[in-house]
């Protein structure tokens, strides 16, 4: 951990103050890029690491964000049944311009685009999730039920078999 937080982690704990419900990034001095390097940081299951995954809506063209348990991988053929369109995965690019954040720090809210967004329902089962906080070492705890509410995302059934 380190004292003062980077400026894009500054900027979601910022958002996070706005939510109300006292979140707190801490910023680790190991990487967190990863979910698995995240749960080791952390010290919880790689199943706990709620990963902030951006698509790009083939016909829109709009951002969709699945949050989904860093122990699975996300089925894109569902996803595209539930919103009504195909999807590919967002490059680097797309995921900065919409976004406001960089791969591997990307957090589940504030986006400079408000994406549509889907929380894997194998979430919800969980205590206790980590999140992103807008760099490659911050994380932020929070439970299933908040990250529902400060999304406003809904849950689905976004995992693939
Ligand atoms: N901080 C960690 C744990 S919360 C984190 O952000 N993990 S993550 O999984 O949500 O973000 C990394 C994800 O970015 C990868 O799972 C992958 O889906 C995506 N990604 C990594 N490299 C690329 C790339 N070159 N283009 C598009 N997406 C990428």
């Amino acid at each position: 951990m380190v004292a003062d937080l980077s400026p894009s982690a500054r900027r979601v704990q910022d958002i996070l103050d706005g939510v109300g419900l006292g979140h707190t990034v801490i910023e680790h001095a190991r990487s967190t890029r990863t979910s698995q390097e995240a749960a080791d940081a952390v010290g919880c299951t790689v199943g706990q690491i709620a990963k902030s995954l951006i698509f790009r809506a083939r016909t829109s063209g709009a951002p969709v964000l699945v949050i989904a348990s860093g122990a699975n991988r996300v089925d894109e053929k569902a996803v595209a049944a539930l919103i009504g369109e195909t999807i590919e995965r967002a490059d680097p690019e797309f995921v900065r311009t919409r976004t406001g954040f960089a791969i591997g720090g990307v957090p589940p809210l504030g986006h400079t685009e408000p994406p549509l967004v889907l929380i894997d329902e194998d979430l919800l089962a969980l205590d206790t999730i980590w999140a992103a906080a807008g760099t490659p070492n911050a994380v932020f705890r929070l439970t299933p039920d908040q990250l529902v509410s400060m999304t406003g995302g809904r849950p689905a059934a976004v995992k693939k078999a």
